[in-house]
């Protein structure tokens, strides 16, 4: 690398960073070979099965997007060619959007044309002003830290009524993949919904009155202040943990959870992935901290929280566990548990027009969040992938700040129906007197 030149009084704070920042985003690779280890976009023709898509996923790569007869992946030179291999046509796409309008990037914050969207800071002062405007019914905790140190928090909502029985909690966590901003958004969106139409929209009211709100706003602070810090985005997904033996740094927090950990080819075991597993189950903080604040909700032996939605972009999709099986049952998963789940997925599915599917129907997964939170907690666990659809044309990874409001305010029915169901999901299937007379 060439050396930089070295700050003189012409040079401001914010050149010089923009500087360092781009020659940090941009390693010498003299060619795209095995050395290269930037990754790109590729799409993928061929491939139309789920075992075809789980075959690829094994090069390394994460799949981003899933069409007929063909993928879209984020992946390097080396996992291409080995995909090329497998007798598929690979062929690279362009890169994020500039949002720049031809403006200077700024580091450590969105692009200028992107400016709707909250960086790390901005969120957390904006969940603090909601906080701060509705005490009575909003608090904030930190539940721990990310591995560089952000505070990974838990926003509590529930109305101040007072329940004789213990009120159901819901959890909706949102951003374990760094690229993934518009979910931040949606946690923000929630916030603001409850905050201000409580007491005055009587169904947000009653809800309010009868479930315990979580919302995990950020799981990944630090994947994604890294995917803006040269002010242009870098298709970031993991978090930022350096890994032993590697140059590559970070795990994929969805594939890190401790249930079926790295069972069943569903997660890569090498650094370099962008599907790496991680060195064991929760050994990335931030999968740690938000699991054991999962664990803290079990009060006299019984798991508090009954229902979650998990947020990720993009495809339009409502999936549920199991990942790590092609199996609808398996072991932990009844035939009544499979068709509740489907039962309230396809409902909440037909609110927001996204497509409901069990989450292998894609490609397998293990060591993934829903898979825990209902293999070890009995959680009825969403997966919900937002806008843009599978074709991406809706910017892929980084649609405009333009739609943040439609895209989020899209899954506002579909969030109210599984707070309303999760006193008794079994209601769904026709089942409540079999399943939850006792409660
Ligand atoms: O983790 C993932 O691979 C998810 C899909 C699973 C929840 C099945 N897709 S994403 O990484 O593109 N958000
Ligand atoms: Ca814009
Ligand atoms: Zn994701």
């Amino acid at each position: 690398m060439r050396p930089l030149p070295r700050p003189t009084g012409r040079w401001t704070t914010a050149a010089v960073a923009t500087v360092l920042a781009v020659a940090m985003a941009a390693p010498a690779a003299s060619s795209r070979d095995e050395s290269d280890t930037r990754t790109h976009a590729y799409e993928v023709t061929g491939p139309r099965t789920a075992a075809q898509r789980t075959v690829v996923a094994a090069t390394g790569v994460s799949i981003d997007a899933v069409r007929s007869g063909s993928v879209v992946v984020t992946g390097d030179a080396a996992q291409a060619r080995r995909i090329r291999g497998l007798g598929y046509r690979v062929s690279e796409l362009p890169g994020p959007p500039d949002r720049n309008g031809g403006r200077d990037a700024r580091p450590n914050d969105f692009p200028s044309e992107d400016s709707k969207y909250h960086n790390y800071k901005e969120a957390m002062d904006e969940i603090d002003a909601d906080v701060a405007a509705h005490p009575s019914l909003m608090s904030k905790q930190v539940i721990g830290k990310s591995y560089e140190g952000r505070d990974i928090i838990a926003v509590r909502i529930t109305g101040p009524a007072q329940t004789r029985a213990a009120k159901p909690e819901v959890l909706f966590t949102h951003h374990q993949h760094a690229r993934e901003h518009l979910t931040v958004e949606m946690a923000l969106y929630l916030l603001k919904e409850f905050g201000s139409k409580y007491g005055s929209d009587p169904r947000i009211t009653k809800i309010l009155d009868s479930r315990v709100i979580w919302v995990v706003p950020d799981l990944n602070p630090d994947g994604g202040e890294y995917d803006i810090a040269t002010g242009t985005y870098r298709s970031w997904r993991k978090n930022r943990q350096p890994n032993a033996g590697s140059n590559s740094r970070g795990t994929d927090l969805n594939r890190n959870w401790n249930y079926k950990w790295g069972c069943c080819g569903g997660s890569s075991g090498s650094a370099s992935s962008e599907t790496y597993r991680g060195s064991a189950p929760e050994s990335a903080p931030e999968v740690k901290v938000v699991a054991d604040f999962v664990r803290s909700r079990v009060v006299g032996g019984k798991q508090q929280i009954k229902a979650a939605i998990d947020f990720h972009t993009y495809s339009q999709l409502v999936l549920w566990p199991f990942g790590w099986t092609y199996s609808d049952t398996a072991p932990g998963m009844t035939q009544d548990d499979r068709d509740t789940f489907a039962a309230i997925g396809r409902s909440m599915a037909a609110s927001n027009g996204y497509t409901p599917e069990q989450s292998s129907d894609l490609y397998i997964t293990d060591g993934s969040i829903d898979d825990w939170l209902w293999g070890t907690q009995k959680v009825f666990a969403y997966t919900f992938e937002m806008y843009p659809d599978e074709s991406g044309a809706g910017g892929g990874f980084y649609p405009p700040d333009e739609v943040i409001d439609r895209e989020t305010a899209r899954n506002r029915e579909a969030v109210l129906q599984l707070l309303e169901a999760a006193d008794c999901p079994y209601r769904a299937i026709g089942k409540a007197q079999q399943y939850c007379a006792s409660s």
